[in-house]
């Protein structure tokens, strides 16, 4: 017999389902696991999308070519792959016929292939091929290293540089953030669980505190909507007074540096207005926007000293944004992520209703004027969007 629980709980839910023509689905011999046929919305912020993936393995596939092509300089395509992986996170239930997908957005030629090999094979050729390419291996290597991009890798791969090692014996000029990055690879390449997060909140909170009293911060990233590792953790921090963040950052740094906490920092002023996807007539008062992208060096373990050549501290990798409490709301959405789902959103806003949607501020085309909010809650009714909670923003 046909389980529908998983639909009457969709309905409930509020999720839109769709059940394919049963006629049809005999004339080609499927069978009645197949018969439920999933629908969901075409934006990603229109959907639920919790952590809870019933298609890992469908996913971790089409997301390493989605890796493969942005590493490869081929956004477009990163994108698509992205886009299908998120509507399969959406799903209910494992899919275990490529019929359940019909109708479905998002899903190209391409990516349909994929399923279907996985499906029918139980491995993708395409993801195999990708996985062991001496290429795709050492972007992957390379760009690992915090401080090197796509580009970068794919200089030093033209030169003949495919490991650390060789790049090591190479003599290429390093810049800092790259020397950092090197020296600490394997530290930075163990993921952050959530009490390490915490530990380090903590501390930039002591920090925050005393150098502005009545500051705040927040977890923001992957960790804000419920992600038990990351690969960096990633703060928030502003003043309930408007004017009274300025100049906090700098401050920040140095009494993080001044107790030792800092492996390595860099701090930019502005980042997202250099931005492309920006809004489109920047705000005056975005300038004091800051961010320090930074290595924090985490003491992992109070207890006894360790045996000599065993160090009780590790690297993990921190984002600092401050932001005035003006721009506080958006700056929450804005780096509360996933980044599809933020993609997502500023598509949305631009394509579906005339908004141009950035970290800052919410502008609108028609009115010719900022939409100032306090609240996610606010953005997401300008935007005409139901209001999705952080843990089901994993699109
Ligand atoms: N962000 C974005 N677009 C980008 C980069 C980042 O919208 N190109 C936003 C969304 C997430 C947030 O910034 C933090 O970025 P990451 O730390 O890279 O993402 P994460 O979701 O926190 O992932 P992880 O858990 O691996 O740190
Ligand atoms: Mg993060």
């Amino acid at each position: 017999p046909l389980d529908i629980s998983w639909f009457t709980e969709s309905m409930r839910a509020g999720r839109p389902v769709e059940i394919l023509d049963r006629h049809k689905v005999q004339e080609q011999q499927i069978d009645e696991a197949e018969v439920v046929a999933f629908s969901v919305p075409s934006y990603a912020c229109l959907r639920r999308t919790t952590l809870d993936n019933h298609n890992p393995v469908l996913t971790d596939a089409l997301s390493l070519l989605a890796e493969n092509a942005e590493l490869s300089d081929e956004d477009g395509r990163g994108v698509a792959f992205r886009r299908a992986a998120a509507v399969l996170k959406a799903l209910p239930e494992p899919v275990t016929g490529v019929t359940q997908l019909r109708g479905l957005p998002c899903l190209g030629g391409h990516s349909l292939r994929v399923i279907r090999d996985i499906l029918e094979n139980g491995a993708s050729s395409e993801v195999e091929f990708t996985k062991q390419s001496e290429r795709f291996k050492a972007l992957k290597v390379l760009t690992d290293i915090f401080g090197v991009g796509a580009k970068t890798a794919e200089r030093w791969i033209r030169d003949g540089i495919h490991s650390l090692h060789q790049l090591q014996e190479s003599g290429q000029t390093l810049n800092r953030a790259q020397q950092a990055g090197l020296e600490h690879y394997d530290d930075l390449k163990q993921p952050v669980t959530k009490a390490e997060a915490d530990a380090i909140g903590e501390i930039v909170e002591e920090a925050v505190v005393s150098v502005l009293p009545g500051a705040q911060i927040t977890l923001i990233g992957g960790f804000r909507r419920g992600k038990l590792t990351g690969h960096d953790v990633d703060f928030l921090i502003t003043h309930p007074e408007e004017g009274r963040e300025v100049g906090l950052m700098p401050k920040v740094v140095s009494w993080l540096e001044s107790q030792g906490f800092l492996l390595y920092q860099k701090t930019t002023r502005n980042s997202y207005l250099e931005a492309k996807d920006g809004p489109a007539r920047p705000a005056s008062n975005m300038d004091r926007f800051e961010r320090c992208f930074s290595i924090f060096k985490l003491v992992t373990d109070e207890g006894p000293k360790p045996a000599s050549g065993h160090r009780r501290w590790r690297a993990v990798r921190v984002d600092l944004v401050v932001s005035p409490i003006s721009q506080f709301a958006f700056a929450l959405l804005g780096w509360t992520g996933s980044k599809l789902f933020e993609r997502e959103l500023r598509r949305w806003a631009g394509h579906e209703k005339a908004m141009s949607l950035s970290s800052h501020a919410l502008y609108d085309n028609k009115q010719g004027r900022y939409l100032k909010a306090t609240s996610e809650e606010e953005i997401f009714t300008y935007l005409g969007l139901e209001y999705i909670p952080p843990s089901e923003r994993n699109a």
